[in-house]
């Protein structure tokens, strides 16, 4: 056993320049706001506008009515009909109704996708872009609603984000995705519990029969109904009992198709998950999984706005005595009921955006507490996925807060001949290295995927120290539990700098002191002299210009007490595999 040392008497001078941070969000300390752009599509070298899509979809659909209309009056497409008046032949006919547990949880699915869609579009608007490859390259993007990226001067991922309104992000400020992930994956714990739910009542009971199209007498039965929806001489409906061809693809579709395929592009846009993986990961690669999961997203919005018209077109009172009151008349009985869970939605709807302004610590505390201790577990995973050469992307987003100090620039000026990296805090050996010294410890190398939370992503190869060689020299004690890393750059809103890990992360073979990156020495951009790799991490929390490494017992009195610069300022989690 190692001998336990006296607990350090003298902290590590540099606490004292971390700053405490608002419980709020403040404007006035905040990004200033960014527009962005009308969104557009690049189709070849073109990119359109998509607002395009407004006045084509109308001329398509004047068509399409047109067309429709013209083919009924035709006999071979009137026998069609007949012969398939819309509910595909053979479909099993549903006995229980809309049960009451299915109207709870279509009422949960509505106020959760709420939040779930305002959030992600939130988390987007970080990172205004969207990509089929993972390295992010300026002009590669086949979606934007930013300009293109400026050239000739440094533009950060900071830079790039743009505003949303209030009333469509949650919480409508430039560069909230702190707060913004705090309800999309909370939330998103809650749908994916109500879905499972779902799925497990659907398949025990008949219910499952209504959604599952069990003969390809859907197919036609889909076109009959289509038809008929297109010339606006709506096909009867049998909801209670069984659904059409069309209704049944398009909720199959939702539930069994965007469901799934939005948890698992989601889930593998995380560093932790994607670099554990291995070649599955980099397959799927981050930026395909995020347009992928954009892609997933549109269908959910289209589908929610075809199905609330349909609601209406075709009978708001059936519609609503199935889904708020579980009875099959002409009555009023569903309507309130409606009518009040749509209130609840409009006051979810109002209140979101002001309360995460004003309680942005509650947010992320309550979020922490719903869903960063499972976040937290992808930690444990091994993310051991590292790339070739040929794999280095050819542009690296830069971001964060530079350094601006006389003592940095000292360092620059003599080529970080009297740089110092300090270690110290809960160790039995303090110790200060200069960069030739660190530069003559083992050396490693590793071609990992950069993961930045505000969704790109870029690689490179780092060069330097394993950070289990430090522990080695300088031997934590048994009570250090974390390593904190202070950076010679304060932070966007003053002070310095910091984030802490967890000590089993720093025992992981991939985490790095790198003072190269792509075989030439680290950039003053790029964290100049050293920097933390941690590849099982957002980037946020691999502090450049690291300049001290103190190890300790707890992070509570450090800062705002929330293990890291922006988990304190910008409300981020400080575990954050995900
Ligand atoms: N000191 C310091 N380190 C920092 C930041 C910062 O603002 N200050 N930004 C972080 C963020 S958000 C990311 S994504 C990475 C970006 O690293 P890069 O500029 O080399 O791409 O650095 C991280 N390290
Ligand atoms: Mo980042």
């Amino acid at each position: 056993m190692t001998k336990i040392p006296e607990p350090i008497a003298s902290p590590e001078p540099l606490e004292a320049s971390l700053t405490h941070a608002d419980d709020r969000l403040r404007l006035s300390h905040w990004l200033p706001p960014q527009e962005g752009i009308a969104p557009r599509v690049r189709i070849g070298r073109r990119w359109v506008n998509v607002f395009w899509a407004l006045p084509i979809a109308g001329a398509a659909l004047m068509i399409l009515i047109a067309l429709a209309q013209s083919l009924r009056e035709l006999p071979g497409v009137q026998a069609f009909i007949r012969q398939h008046p819309g509910i595909a032949q053979g479909a099993p006919s549903i006995d229980s109704g809309f049960p009451w547990w299915l109207q709870v949880q279509h009422f949960a699915n509505m106020l959760f996708m709420l939040f779930i869609i305002r959030a992600g579009l939130q988390i987007l608007a970080d990172h205004p872009r969207l990509y089929w490859k993972r390295d992010c390259t300026p002009g590669t993007d086949w979606f934007r609603f930013q300009k293109p990226v400026p050239q000739g001067r440094i533009w950060t991922s900071k830079d790039d984000s743009v505003t949303i309104p209030s009333w469509l992000g949650i919480p409508g400020v430039r560069h909230s995705i702190g707060l913004a992930r705090w309800w999309h994956f909370s939330i998103n714990f809650l749908w994916v519990i109500n879905g499972v739910i779902f799925y497990g009542l659907l398949f025990s009971t008949d219910q499952w029969r209504r959604l599952v199209p069990l003969t390809w007498g859907v197919f036609p039965a889909a076109l009959s109904t289509a038809i008929q929806y297109a010339s606006l001489n709506f096909p009867v409906d049998h909801s209670w009992t069984r659904y059409n061809g069309l209704q049944q693809l398009s909720y199959f579709t939702t539930v069994f198709i965007a469901a799934p395929v939005s948890i698992a592009t989601g889930l593998m846009q995380s560093p932790a998950i994607s670099n554990a993986l291995g070649w599955f990961g980099r397959v799927f690669n981050r930026q395909a999984m995020r347009s992928v999961h954009f892609i997933s997203f549109s269908w959910f919005v289209f589908f929610i706005l075809a199905h609330g018209i349909m609601v209406f077109v075709t009978g708001i009172r059936e519609n609503t005595n199935h889904m708020f009151a579980g009875v099959e008349n002409k009555s009023w009985a569903g309507f309130p009921f409606f009518l009040l869970a749509m209130a609840i939605l409009t006051a979810a709807w109002l209140l979101a955006s002001p309360l995460t302004v004003r309680h942005a610590r509650l947010v992320q505390r309550t979020g922490a507490f719903m869903i960063g201790w499972l976040k937290g577990l992808a930690e444990r995973w091994d993310p051991h996925s590292e790339l070739t050469e040929k794999d280095i992307s050819p542009h690296f987003w830069a971001n964060g807060t530079m350094p601006s100090s006389e003592e940095y620039d000292g360092l620059v000026a003599d080529e970080f001949a009297s740089y110092r990296l300090r270690i110290s805090g809960l160790v039995e050996s303090p110790q200060e290295f200069s960069l030739a010294e660190l530069k003559a410890m083992p050396k490693q190398e590793q071609i990992p995927t950069h993961f930045c939370i505000q969704g790109w992503s870029g690689v490179a190869k780092w060069g330097g120290v394993p950070m289990r060689h430090i522990l080695e020299l300088v031997r934590p004690a048994p009570q250090a539990r974390y390593a904190v890393f202070y950076s010679l750059a304060d932070g966007a809103d003053g002070g310095r700098y910091y984030d802490v890990h967890q000590i089993h992360n720093m025992r992981h073979r991939l985490t790095l002191l790198a003072y190269e990156m792509n075989g030439a020495p680290l950039s003053v951009l790029h964290g100049a002299p050293l920097r933390l790799r941690c590849e099982n991490e957002l980037g946020f929390k691999m502090v450049k210009w690291v300049t001290a490494i103190e190890f300790v017992e707890d992070f509570a009195h450090l800062g705002a007490g929330q293990g890291g610069y922006n988990e304190d300022h910008e409300f981020y989690g400080y575990r954050m595999p995900i």
